[in-house]
């Protein structure tokens, strides 16, 4: 698929301390240790509704994590995928009377917008399940032949699944027990009670082809596939056996990436497939998380239509520490307008307090597993200053411009 347009990044001089993120699989805030080039997976949308902030704030965080890499003189090699076939999407084509395929290809060009518009730097692959899907069917081929997957019992539909005991490891990422993991798979997807299966906790590969249902044909027999398969097959084929970042909001963090990093581990015998498991918190509107199928939405490009300046959305989204589950409301939007507009009368004065330890301040907090609070309040301090012209430096004003341009993807 086509990914979204390049943001414009300016370069700083010098460099900040390494970047330190919290792992879900060990629990701990670690420094990331990339190579001349880092490497991120971040799970993509299912494209049937469109953005929404719950969405825009878990892209931004990873948005940061790829401009603190750059920074740091970093080449990122960033793979995001599109869920473009998968039960929510068919459900909500059916209750409209719309063609998935359209609704996909509208929900996802507007995500792309979105995206450009909150000047999220893009991915260099960004992929469609539909258009993985041979890659998809030959990694669940290898599963099923290196004896890590296997069929159901089941003369109509010998759908297959995954064997989660293959890897030994099942549950590092998550750290959840079984009967924990049990009853999430129920909730998010999964189907632990179906009658042939080895563990309640397998996930489908690969699902036979049903009446009615789109399907593709494969070496399995016409099908398709499972939803963790697709993200393991579109990573490894691009980014390898070992990434330095999967990331996604929490509500991936099982079954979703437990069980894409037991695909993956169980194809390459490579561990951890993720040196850092990266999950965001849920952002929540009226106490409740903000869903798709709740439909308590506030979408991106809605708020674009009222032409609230996306700097702006960027902002109220930075606010809270990206970890943290926090509500989103009209105040919190409100107040980073002003915040906007107060940076921006800063860095419109002639002169400010020197801008220098100001970018080692962003720097430092960014690295520290990206508090966004702090990095803030770093600038506000500086503008503060600034506007009670307690300072004199004269390039210090087009510095911090710059600074919140390519660390923050904020736009003064
Ligand atoms: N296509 C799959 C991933 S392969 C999927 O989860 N799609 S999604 O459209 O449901 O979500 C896209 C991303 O937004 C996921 O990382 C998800 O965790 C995140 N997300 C969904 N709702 C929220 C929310 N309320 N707050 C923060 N992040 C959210
Ligand atoms: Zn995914």
């Amino acid at each position: 698929m086509d990914t979204w347009a390049a943001v414009d990044l300016p370069r700083l001089d010098g460099a900040g301390p390494p970047l330190r993120l919290y792992d879900t699989a060990t629990a701990q805030v670690r420094p990331t240790a990339p190579g001349p080039t880092a490497t991120m997976y971040v799970c993509g949308i299912t494209p049937y509704d469109a953005t929404h902030l719950g969405h825009a704030a878990t892209y931004l965080a990873f948005d940061l994590v790829n401009r603190v890499w750059r920074d740091l003189g970093h080449d990122v090699h960033y793979v995001q995928n599109v869920t473009d076939i998968d039960d929510p999407l068919l459900e909500r084509a059916a209750r409209d009377q719309d063609d998935w395929v359209v609704l996909g290809m509208r929900e996802t060009a507007l995500f792309r917008e979105d995206m450009e518009a909150l000047r999220v730097l893009p991915p260099r692959h960004y992929i469609g399940a539909v258009e993985a899907m041979g890659e998809i069917a030959e990694l669940v081929g290898k599963l099923l032949a290196a004896g890590a997957a296997y069929r159901v019992d089941d003369p109509e539909y010998p759908d297959v699944y995954f064997d989660v005991s293959v890897t030994g490891r099942f549950g590092y990422e998550s750290n959840y027990d079984e009967a924990t993991m049990i009853e999430i798979a129920r909730e998010r997807g999964g189907d632990p009670d179906r009658p042939g299966k080895r563990h309640p906790t397998d996930p489908l590969l690969w699902r036979m082809a049903r009446p009615g249902e789109p399907s593709w044909e494969s070496n399995l027999g016409a099908g398709r596939p499972g939803w963790h398969v697709e993200c393991a097959a579109i990573a490894l084929n691009r980014l390898g056996p070992q990434i330095d970042v999967n990331g996604g909001g929490s509500d991936l963090i099982f079954p979703h990436h437990e069980c894409g990093a037991a695909h993956a581990e169980a194809h390459t015998g490579v561990h951890p497939f993720a040196r850092h498991y990266v999950h965001t918190g849920m952002i929540g509107l009226d106490g409740e998380k903000m869903s798709k199928s709740r439909g308590n939405l506030v979408f991106v490009s809605k708020l674009r239509a009222q032409d609230v300046d996306p700097n702006a959305i960027r902002l109220a989204l930075l606010a809270g520490h990206y970890r943290s589950d926090r509500p989103y409301t009209p105040e919190l939007l409100a107040t980073a307008q002003e915040r906007l507009e107060r940076w921006r009368d800063a860095v419109s004065l002639a002169a400010g307090p020197p801008g220098e330890d100001l970018v080692a301040r962003l720097r430092t907090h960014l690295a520290d597993d990206l508090d966004t609070p702090r990095a803030l309040a770093a600038v506000d301090a500086w503008a503060a200053e600034a506007l009670e012209r307690r300072g004199t430096d004269a390039a210090a004003p087009a510095l911090v411009r710059t600074a919140v341009d390519a660390l923050l993807g904020v736009a003064l």
